[in-house]
């Protein structure tokens, strides 16, 4: 309770914070992306996890709130680094089932980027591969209606849910995230090789990019190129690093 007055104080007061964690193109090595995660540090209850600060902007009522701060602050650094010279850069914002469910994403996307002027092409939703999210027409038509829009949209943490082929086959999804548990267990278990093998090949016949999340070593990142995968995030590559650090990053990419 307490918890969630000091939330809603700290959105209308912008004491929240997004780090990035950038996402690279694994032949080249250039950033295609920033993945913007949530920080908050609050003075009287310290540092609080992104989990539960969702949990406890859906248990009262402040998860719209609070995922307008999210997508506005992270559009507007977007458009920054734009006008400093980065116009090709792309930011994923990660985005809770029961927003996308909700059917009030779409305005509040189309306002971010009136607002912000930046292109729908440099916005990626990220939608967590979840249970019965997609048994609904309604996500499908939600899910049309955002590409329509022309953001991109991808699955994250993909391989921990339950997606057929043939419902993958359906969804208007033009991106994977293979979760890290498969990363991390890639290249000392081939029952996770054979999947992340598998997941890529699926992704390539309906026309999805891979990213990797979680590369922590080289072998990984290494074995993960060898299969095909195009895009790759983890600590080996980048931390997720405040907007300040990026810039540094982005300037070695000129
Ligand atoms: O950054 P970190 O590893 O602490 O994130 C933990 C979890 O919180 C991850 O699953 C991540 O996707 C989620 N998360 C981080 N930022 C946001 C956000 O702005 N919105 C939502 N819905 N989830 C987020
Ligand atoms: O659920 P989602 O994929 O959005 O979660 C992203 C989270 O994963 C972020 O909180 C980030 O801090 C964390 N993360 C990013 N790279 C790595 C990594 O290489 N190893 C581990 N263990 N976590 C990572
Ligand atoms: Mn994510
Ligand atoms: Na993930």
């Amino acid at each position: 309770q307490k918890l969630a007055v000091a939330l809603q104080l700290a959105i209308e007061n912008d004491e929240l914070n997004l780090v990035y964690q950038p996402i690279f193109r694994l032949d080249g090595g250039h950033i295609e992306s920033l993945e913007a995660l949530l920080r908050w540090h609050s003075a009287e209850h310290g540092h609080i996890s992104p989990l539960e600060i969702i949990a406890v902007a859906e248990h009262h009522g402040l998860a719209h709130q609070l995922n307008q701060w999210v997508l506005l602050s992270a559009c507007r650094q977007l458009k920054h680094w734009h006008q400093q010279g980065h116009g090709w850069l792309k930011v994923n914002v990660n985005i809770s089932p029961e927003i996308f469910m909700s059917g009030e994403l779409g305005s509040t996307v189309k306002t971010v980027l009136q607002r912000t002027g930046l292109p729908a092409s440099a916005l990626v939703l990220e939608i967590t591969e979840d249970t019965s999210l997609w048994d609904t027409a309604g996500s499908i038509d939600n899910l049309a209606r955002l590409r329509q829009l022309g953001v991109e949209i991808a699955l994250d943490d993909f391989g921990t849910g339950y997606s057929s082929f043939s419902h993958l086959r359906q969804l208007p999804v033009n991106k994977l995230k293979i979760d890290k548990s498969f990363v991390s267990d890639l290249t000392t278990d081939s029952r996770a090789a054979d999947l992340v093998h598998t997941i890529i090949r699926l992704a390539e016949s309906l026309d999805m990019e891979v990213t990797a999340e979680g590369i922590e070593l080289p072998e990984q990142q290494q074995h993960l190129q060898r299969l095909g995968c195009q895009l790759g995030q983890g600590y080996l590559l980048a931390r997720p690093l405040p907007a300040s650090q990026v810039a540094d990053w982005l300037q070695q990419d000129l």
